[in-house]
């Protein structure tokens, strides 16, 4: 088997090769990929610096073009690219599959962004003065992503990286590097200077770690466990670095006795089980007023019976495997704590077997849960979601906010006083009325509140914000 390398100061490099393992089929090495040490890490940061002056002033067609080129070829493969991403994630092929063409998306977007840069001119308040404010790259940024998201979030942080002039070094979660590993060579092959993008594969504790103890970085974007996310903090603060976190959430769906109840089930279903549930976006708390709440429990567990927990390449699957043997432990670790808490098991809570030896789990859905369990305060990152009963529409309010999290918040209903109100009320950084938690668009502000995120949103115009710097320039007349 080929072993794909490292891309350090434009040169393929490395031998030593880690395994990318196929969770819906174990048997199956979906690729071997090189492992970086922290020479590599000091080389690579050494290549985003050398090539940082001429990047970062290079001309607004050139960095359009090469975006341009790159979401044109990751469109153009979408079948390949979203099949390697179901086979090294887990994900359903038509997931996967969505979640490449978004990856293109994204570059098209930030390849029409290049040709938008653009500044203030002011009038001084003293006279004969001319004030002008500009955007200017950062410097290098440092990129760690993860596993959930292999195609669409290295996407959004690599494209507006480059947009704005900033030259990168990369490490993909080491679980899932093929996707990342072919967008750099789309980039490499789209005509980007040497240096510019640099891939390191690896471990976090060697790879991520030479990155943040680096002081020539000058931000470091971050989307992964709050842990780590603390870990970036604390050597930015150190270091004096901007930074950038998504981390974890435990997001809320409140169903109200008002709502269509098909409405609320296909989005609590696909909130809370779609992607297996790994999505920080994903809800875990259905919150349900109790005028409904028997025959939403009734209507959703109907649902999941129907739903097929299988390989991610077969046609038919709903729900793909479990990413990993270790998240597959604290998936089943969090069914017991909830069974020992004393909520409900209303359905699922098995492991189950299939033609091919993967991770399976079938969708686990708790009642009777409390707002101040475990399995409703801790990011479970699993098929496995609680239903909380409250009174009335103010109590469903209060629980949904009553987290130390804030990414997503959404809720069902067909009242619009009540879906107005929660709009401006809900403490989280995306609202859903009627539709899942999860499934964001590419082209406006993703990010959260609290616990979940910190710093500039990313995405959309909004990306700026973290990937450039501004400068206000005075001139006497
Ligand atoms: C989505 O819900 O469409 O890691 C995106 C995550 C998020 C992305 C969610 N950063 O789950």
């Amino acid at each position: 088997m080929t072993i794909h390398q490292n891309l350090i100061a434009g040169e393929w490099t490395g031998t030593a090769g880690t395994e990318n393992i196929n969770p819906s089929d174990t048997n199956e090495v979906v690729g071997l990929y090189a492992s970086a040490n922290a020479q590599d890490v000091a080389g690579a940061i050494a290549a985003a610096k050398a090539a940082f002056p001429a990047w970062s002033r290079s001309g607004i067609l050139e960095r359009h073009t090469i975006l341009k080129k790159t979401g044109e070829e990751i469109l153009a493969r979408k079948e390949e690219l979203g099949a390697l991403l179901a086979r090294e994630e887990g994900k359903t092929l038509p997931e996967a599959i969505g979640e490449t063409i978004r990856a293109a998306q994204i570059f098209e977007f930030f390849s029409g962004e290049a040709l938008r840069l653009a500044g203030e001119i002011l009038p001084s308040v003293r006279p004969n003065i001319g004030v002008e404010i500009t955007r200017e790259p950062l410097g290098v940024i440092g990129i760690i992503t993860p596993w959930n998201f292999p195609i669409a979030i290295p996407a959004w942080k690599i494209a507006p990286a480059l947009c704005y002039g900033n030259t990168i070094v990369f490490k993909p979660a080491d679980l899932v590097p093929g996707c990342s590993w072919a967008i750099v060579d789309i980039l490499h092959r789209a005509g980007l200077p040497k240096g510019v993008m640099n891939l390191v594969m690896g471990k976090g504790s060697v790879v991520g770690q030479a990155m943040l103890d680096s002081p020539v970085l000058s931000g470091i974007t971050f989307t992964g466990s709050v842990v780590t996310g603390k870990r970036v903090a604390l050597s930015s603060v150190e270091h004096g670095r901007k930074y950038q976190l998504e981390m974890g959430g435990k997001n809320p769906m409140v169903v109200l006795d008002d709502a269509d109840l098909t409405v609320a089930v296909e989005a609590a279903a696909n909130s809370a089980f779609f992607s297996t549930g790994q999505r920080c976006t994903a809800s875990s708390r259905l919150i349900v007023t109790e005028g409904i709440h028997d025959k939403f429990v009734a209507a959703l567990t109907e649902k999941l019976k129907t739903l097929n927990v299988d390989n991610a390449l077969k046609s038919g699957t709903h729900i793909g495997p479990v990413v990993d043997a270790k998240q597959l432990k604290t998936d089943t670790d969090y069914i017991e704590i909830g069974r020992q808490e004393g909520a409900k098991l209303a359905f699922g809570g098995e492991l189950v077997s299939r033609d091919t030896p993967g991770f399976y789990l079938q969708p686990t859905l708790f009642t009777e849960a409390t707002n101040q369990m475990r399995i409703s305060r801790e990011e479970i990152f699993g098929p496995v979601a609680s239903v909380i009963r409250v009174k009335d529409y103010d109590e469903a309010l209060a629980v949904a906010n009553d987290t130390p999290f804030g990414l997503s918040s959404g809720i069902a209903t067909t009242s619009l006083k009540h879906a107005t109100h929660f709009k401006r009320n809900a403490e989280a950084g995306m609202v859903m009325v009627n539709l899942p938690t999860a499934g964001v668009d590419f082209h406006v502000p993703f990010g959260g509140r609290k616990g979940s995120s910190f710093g500039p949103r990313e995405q959309g115009k909004y990306a700026a914000e973290f990937f450039t710097t501004v400068k206000t320039a005075y001139t006497l007349a």
